[in-house]
């Protein structure tokens, strides 16, 4: 179960935020307002949620998920792979600092964004992307291994994180699509697949039996829903025009 979510308001300059999506501009009141959807959400699942100002410095800070990765044990710095990213986890280590856990960090030539780490248990998967790199990996593997935690290295081609592919959804089910769905790695999980015009909700979050799904998937959210969960939607319509799903926008332990 999880108790806490750290989030970080959208900043004006989230515009510019780095994009392949092809869906325009985000609307910056509409992704406020979305923004605080979001967290009254988080709310309803039960967690108490710290929110961190915007900062103007860093178009795509409101994706805190990928600054970081809260375990049980300890907390772990990422070193973002993009470099308008990489000194956003400058903030990030003030505040992490204060969760009273170790505090671990992933350093050059090691690159790693916790988007692409997908939590099952005790152990990791760790996509090795276009912003997480072997280096990266071994070097989360090394950490983790301190803390009788354990990971491994996913490879894939198609989606920016691991996460934009493959959501674990706890109780062995693993929501997929595309490439995801024949890995070795994953077939032992029960998998939901999910259907190729739905992809963006791949990216749903399990908090606490409750699945938050985005807004507009109907398919997707029934699947959830047949598979014996509550769904929450929410419209995440401003942040999916920066690649942005619904995990991205907070770290949650
Ligand atoms: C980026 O390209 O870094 C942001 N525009 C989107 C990050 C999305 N994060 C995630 O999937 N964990």
């Amino acid at each position: 179960m999880f108790t806490s979510a750290i989030v970080r308001t959208p900043c004006k300059n989230m515009i510019n935020g780095i994009s392949s999506a092809n869906l325009g501009k985000p609307d910056y009141k509409l992704a406020l307002k979305q923004h605080e959807d979001y967290i009254t959400t988080l709310k309803s699942c039960g967690l108490t949620v710290k929110v961190l100002d915007p900062d103007e410095h860093f178009p795509d800070s409101t994706f805190i998920e990928d600054t970081c990765l809260i375990t049980p044990k300890c907390s772990i710095l990422m070193n973002p792979g993009a470099d308008t990213r990489k000194d956003e986890t400058i903030s990030i280590l003030e505040v992490i600092e204060q969760l009273g856990k170790p505090v671990e960090k992933i350093v050059l030539p090691g690159t790693l964004d916790a988007g692409d780490i997908m939590m099952v248990g005790d152990h990791y998967y760790v996509g090795l992307s276009d912003r997480t790199n072997l280096e990266g990996t071994n070097q989360l593997n090394r950490i983790l291994k301190k803390y009788h935690l354990s990971s491994s290295a996913i490879k894939f081609d198609t989606v920016l994180h691991l996460k934009t592919g493959i959501s674990y959804l706890e109780n062995n089910n693993l929501l997929a699509f595309g490439e995801f769905l024949t890995k070795p790695d994953f077939q032992n999980f029960n998998i939901l697949e999910v259907s190729p015009n739905e992809t963006y909700a791949a990216n749903s979050v399990w908090i606490n039996d409750k699945v938050i799904v985005p807004r507009g998937f109907s398919k997707t959210k029934q699947m959830i829903a047949d598979a014996g969960y509550q769904t929450i939607e929410v419209d995440v319509s401003e942040f999916q025009k920066l690649d942005g799903g619904l995990s991205c926008l907070s770290l949650r332990f």
